[in-house]
């Protein structure tokens, strides 16, 4: 495989890029000199905001947000700037944009402007091109990260970037397993190597960017050794390109003990593999609010982002991505988001300077770090010391295996079961290779749960779990 985690020749990304730039007409637009001199104001440049807020023990809010048509989505974003008060702004890119269907986004926009109404799911900045991407940027007074899907988000960067957004959220590996069915790992990972020696080269020539793994996978009772897993390799992957500010996240699993170990277990680890290997990151932290089934109560979803609110100011993360109260109908009105962003930011800023600590959290913590560390060596085993041939191989094998996720390039055989305190464990391992003790103590706890519901563990368990919360209880125990 021509796959290695090693920083790009610039020959190879000089070559590579002209293909990229001619992929659609505003590719041509790009230009890397322009994009440099361009002056981005402080309260304007995402690393700089991460750092501030790390420092002062800050959570910042962040929504999600896009329509297809740049007017409409500066209106949505002044909005949320505004009366929802977020401390970061997103834009959603449409489905199309992630598929790389351009074509589509065309008819999309026109569509728009004709019924006044956005008829893509998010904002196809590559159609609208980098002056209009950048014209949404100096609409407002915050920050905008890309969030996406994108397996190939090669162009999507360029565009981005040169507009001056200074966050993109993904990776080769998160980008790709939960999303796309049938797009290879070699050429996922590689494509997002493209997009961090980008990020790289703007930092080289002073411009600071961000850059986000998609941390929560596919959002359904993923164990997390496993996602914090899929983070370090994806923070080692874009640290080895030369990105020097990266933010790794976690979603949210219900058990407040669990959700706050995980987060900490992450940040401690990935920087202990950073300083392995010898990269020189700043490092910050994003939690996802719930990212399983809603209910479709307006009052009943409020309550599961208070709850995620909380959580991750008492995990110390550097920001929150938050829900609303329309998550369980579909894309949010303005409003509907900006309500989500203030019930979050009450929430944040009444439980701001708390922290908890417990002997049960430390146990936690010690636990995922250990079942994160028999994953990790897996990977640099099969990789023989490398990380990417290592994930690809890994991936095949299903020693990586990421619960619920179309892709066929994902074995599929884990099954994870929340335990008798919500806590999410693992039921079937598949090829993942956990240790023996650690599978003892995971048993243990799901053996408390079997117990106390009087019935065996079972795949029926799982089902009932899944559905759990927008039903009402995190568990889902038989009534
Ligand atoms: C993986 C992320 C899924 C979440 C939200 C979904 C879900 C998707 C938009 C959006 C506001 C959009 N989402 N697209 N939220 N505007 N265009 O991302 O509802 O919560």
């Amino acid at each position: 495989m021509d796959l290695a985690n090693k920083k790009w020749s610039e020959e190879r990304f000089m070559k590579v890029r002209k293909e990229v730039l001619s992929q659609w007409p505003t590719g041509r637009d790009v230009d890397l000199g322009e994009a440099v001199k361009y002056r981005i104001p402080d309260r304007k440049n995402f690393c700089k905001k991460l750092r501030e807020a790390k420092r002062k023990g800050i959570t910042l809010v962040q929504p999600r947000a896009g329509v297809a048509v740049v007017e409409k989505h500066i209106e949505l974003l002044k909005y949320l700037q505004n009366v929802g008060e977020a401390d970061l702004l997103p834009t959603t890119i449409d489905s199309y944009t992630r598929q790389n269907r351009y074509k589509e986004c065309e008819i999309g926009i026109k569509e728009s402007k004709n019924r006044n109404r956005s008829m893509l799911n998010g904002f196809p900045a590559i159609n609208h091109g980098v002056r209009e991407c950048r014209r949404v940027l100096e609409a407002v007074d915050l920050p905008i990260q890309a969030r996406h899907g994108t397996p190939d988000a090669r162009l999507l960067a360029e565009i981005i970037h040169a507009a001056g957004w200074s966050s993109n959220e993904g990776g080769g590996i998160s980008y790709n397993i939960p999303y796309a069915k049938d797009v290879s790992l070699e050429k996922s990972i590689a494509d997002w190597q493209y997009c961090d020696r980008l990020v790289g080269l703007y930092e080289e020539m002073g411009r600071e960017i961000n850059r986000e793994p998609f941390g929560p996978l596919t959002g359904t009772l993923v164990p997390p050794s496993i996602s914090n897993a899929v983070a370090i390799l994806e923070g080692l992957f874009a640290a080895e390109q030369g990105v020097k500010n990266i933010t790794l996240g976690y979603g949210q699993g219900g058990n407040i003990v669990q959700d706050i170990a995980a987060l900490r277990a992450l940040e401690e680890q990935a920087q202990e593999y950073f300083c392995a290997f010898d990269y020189r990151v700043e490092l910050t932290t994003v939690f996802h609010q719930w990212m399983g089934e809603f209910p479709e109560d307006e009052s009943r979803a409020y309550a599961i982002i208070t709850l995620g609110a909380i959580t991750a100011v008492l995990a110390g993360a550097t920001k929150v991505i938050v829900k609303t109260p329309h998550e369980a109908l579909g894309v949010p009105t303005k409003e509907a988001n900006a309500r989500g962003i203030k019930a979050t930011k009450q929430a944040v800023n009444l439980t701001y300077g708390q922290k908890l600590v417990s002997k049960e959290i430390d146990t936690e913590v010690e636990v995922i770090k250990a079942e994160t560390k028999c994953i990790l060596d897996m990977v640099f085993e099969l990789g023989k010391g490398d990380p990417a041939i290592g994930t690809v191989r890994t991936f095949e094998t299903g020693v990586l295996d990421i619960p619920f996720a179309p892709s066929k390039y994902n074995a599929g055989k884990i099954l994870p079961m929340r335990d008798n305190s919500g806590a999410v464990r693992y039921f079937e391992y598949g090829n993942v290779p956990i240790s023996r003790d650690l599978k003892d103590y995971n048993r243990g706890k799901l053996e408390l749960r079997s117990r106390a519901e009087k019935r065996s563990l079972c795949f029926q368990m799982v089902i009932d779990d899944i559905y759990a919360v927008s039903k009402g209880a995190l568990i889902g125990k038989l009534k």
